[in-house]
């Protein structure tokens, strides 16, 4: 570990441009990392914290590919949407980049080009998965299959996400093409490998014998496990046509692999941020006394702590991450949060239904944060959290300080006499906990620290609670003037300590506290609040008080549960009956269907079957004979007098003794019942096929 650093480097990964930031994300990634950076400028220190838009890969191309618009048309939409909602939540990026931009190619493909050019890939064509009917390779989440490791039968090409391994699509049992469901075959193929394999040693040393002991278990323990089972080489580049195309001889048609440029990302956008600010962007990569931090889920540990600081040690001239905190998974209600499922709480949503409280959603999460082991989001724990924590905690002490000082003082801090024992004793604790939140956010513990500033609130709450200055102004005024008086210095440093937890809170509640008057002449710091108990004055006037929390109700906790019921319902249904697209038809295929409204007159099941109904049809072009698979979800009576959509000029076919003149075009609905065409109807989903 790096002793007071001269600069800090922190990253916080960067997600995928394949749909809005959730919950999960915040909590496991961009909430940690935003309390670490803010905490780490409030100690004056030098501070780069940079993010961006992964935008290569392939779950960009799939999302495209389902929404039948370019990967671009993808990146840009939801590029604008996590940079707007991360701002409005308050997460303090100094530089929000994006991989597309011109800056990254150029320095991603640069580093390719120095590792290539000093001889560290190893070139080799071997076999990878292909798709015949897609005609294309499957790499990556282009495939999906049983992880050779722990057998999860929904392991991706590289990387298993039920067990954290990472591998090579070929080591799949059973592979899949996510494209068009078929068993790839293999074929021949060029590719670049970074030789894990020989950069055991290193990381072995640098890892295992190394200082990395203070790297969370979980991290070390995952770490440890890899390279304990031995390393291989790994592919870099990929046969694919979204990405950094490859920048050297023989890689024309083939793009670096999203885990290759995406890290190198953090680069990038301290580039542009050194650019755009006229400052140099070297030191935070190159000089052994910055120290570089990724905050990630646990995910990324293999390409956080093995691939990355690889490519960084082959390159040779940059420094390595001093720790990686990752955090575990957050579910939702029980269930894995699920992007492509829509079980999830979406930030740009949450930031709709709950203007101004974006706190008590970095409360709640921090609270609840996955730093040993996966834990679960609830709506009602959320309630809970701000009703009998910030409101009845937090909330309730500044609002009692505030109102009772404008109620006896005018607002104006008064003068304390001799202090009891028990103002010393409150005095000497609350001069404590400056020390102890950092320590604990120096260590990454992240829910502790915050447990210790509530314990800060809890300390107003019981002083005020035991000393009773509503009752003391009628019977004491001297020694209800020291009670307001240290009440206050309370106020001022939960105003302070809450900063990098509660930012919106920290702000309104300074400005209650009239910090920047306050603070004219002296400094009202972090540090200030370890050396002084009490840092505001005598006399110093503050303003009137604002709510800085309020309750929320049942009956916005059951909107959200409701919503998620929805979202639940919705993909049941399309799960049910979204078949893959079939293939491309010309023009003239469609027009030989010849399809025409009719009208059923007369409909009756066919004896001793289950399914078959005759029906008569009036086609407007004469009365035929339609035999239908429709009788499990009819009965006659209800069809007759129906109108429908009849394909008339399908060749007859005798079924069971019975000629059948054309076909009624039927759906299925969410129940699997068969229902006549008419999208209008209940029930009745995208993608539902017509046959
Ligand atoms: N885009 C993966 C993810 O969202 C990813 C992180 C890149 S960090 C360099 O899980
Ligand atoms: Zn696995």
């Amino acid at each position: 570990m790096i002793e007071d650093p001269k600069r800090y480097t922190i990253t916080a990964a960067l997600p995928y441009t394949n749909g809005p930031v959730h919950i999960g994300h915040l909590a496991g990634v961009y909430v940690p990392a935003d309390i670490y950076a803010r905490f780490q400028r409030l100690q004056g220190k030098d501070v780069l914290f940079v993010c961006g838009s992964d935008e290569h890969g392939v779950p960009i191309t799939l999302k495209a590919k389902k929404e039948g618009v370019s990967p671009q048309n993808i990146v840009d939409k939801y590029h604008t949407m996590i940079k707007e909602s991360f701002e409005k939540f308050g997460i303090t990026f100094d530089n929000y980049s994006r991989t597309s931009a011109k800056i990254h190619h150029e320095t991603a493909s640069e580093f390719f080009q120095k590792l290539y050019d000093d001889g560290k890939f190893v070139e080799e064509i071997t076999e990878q998965l292909f798709d015949e009917e897609a005609q294309q390779f499957l790499a990556d989440r282009f495939v999906v299959g049983t992880c050779p490791k722990c057998g999860y039968e929904e392991s991706y090409g590289d990387q298993c996400e039920n067990c954290g391994t990472s591998h090579n699509a070929t080591d799949l049992i059973n592979p899949k093409s996510a494209i068009s469901g078929s068993t790839p075959i293999t074929k021949k193929t060029k590719h670049w490998f970074l030789p894990l394999d020989q950069y055991e040693p290193w990381l072995k040393e640098w890892i295992i014998k190394g200082h990395k002991k203070d790297w969370k278990t979980n991290v070390y323990g995952q770490c440890k496990s890899w390279i304990d089972d031995g390393l291989r080489p790994r592919a870099v580049t990929r046969d694919l046509d979204w990405g950094i195309p490859v920048p050297v001889e023989g890689g024309e048609g083939k793009v670096l692999y999203v885990w290759f440029d995406a890290p190198i990302g953090y680069i990038s956008a301290t580039k542009e941020w050194a650019n755009e600010n006229n400052k140099e962007w070297e030191p935070y990569w190159k000089d052994k006394h910055s120290k570089l931090l990724h905050f990630i889920g646990k995910d990324n540990i293999v390409f956080h702590c093995i691939i990355f600081p690889s490519m960084l040690k082959a390159e040779g001239s940059y420094i390595l991450p001093d720790n990686v905190p990752a955090n575990e998974f957050l579910n939702l209600e029980g269930n894995k949060i699920s992007t492509s499922k829509n079980w999830a709480v979406w930030l740009h949503e949450y930031l709709v239904d709950f203007p101004d409280q974006q706190d008590v959603l970095r409360y709640t999460l921090t609270a609840n944060a996955p730093e040993t082991k996966d834990n679960d989001f609830t709506w009602a724990d959320f309630q809970a959290r701000n009703n009998s924590e910030l409101v009845a905690i937090f909330g309730n002490f500044i609002n009692r300080v505030a109102v009772l000082t404008h109620k006896y003082y005018e607002g104006v801090i008064p003068s304390p006499s001799t202090f009891s024992e028990v103002d010393e004793k409150t005095l000497d604790e609350l001069k404590t906990y400056p020390n102890v939140i950092a320590s604990s956010i120096e260590r990454y513990r992240f829910r502790e620290a915050q447990m210790e500033l509530m314990n800060v609130a809890r300390l107003g709450n019981k002083y005020l609670a035991d000393e009773e200055p509503w009752k003391t102004i009628k019977t004491d005024e001297e020694r209800t003037k020291t009670v307001m008086y240290v009440a206050l210095q309370i106020a001022a440093a939960l105003a302070v300590l809450s900063e990098p937890f509660l930012p919106h809170t920290s702000e309104k509640l300074k400005r209650i506290l009239n910090f920047k008057e306050a603070s004219s002449g002296q400094e009202l710091s972090w540090g200030k609040a370890s050396e002084t108990s009490t840092l505001l004055k005598e006399e110093h006037r503050i303003e009137k008080s604002e709510l800085l929390f309020s309750r929320i109700e049942d009956a916005q906790m059951q909107q959200q549960r409701d919503k998620l019921e929805a979202s639940k319902k919705e993909n049941e249904a399309n799960n049910a009956s979204v078949e893959p697209q079939k293939d491309m038809i010309q023009f003239d295929d469609f027009t030989k269907l010849d399809m025409r409204v009719g009208t059923i007159l007369e409909a009756e099941k066919m004896p001793k079957t289950k399914k078959l109904m005759v029906l008569k049809v009036d086609t407007g072009l004469d009365e035929r004979t339609i035999v239908s698979g429709i009788a499990e979800s009819f009965s006659p009576e209800e069809i007759v007098g129906k109108k429908v959509t009849v394909l008339v000029n399908l060749a007859p076919r005798a079924l069971r003794g019975v000629e059948s003149q054309g076909m009624i075009l039927m759906t299925e609905n969410a129940e699997g019942k068969l229902v006549f065409v008419n999208p209008d109807e209940e029930g009745i989903v995208n993608g539902s096929t017509i046959n």
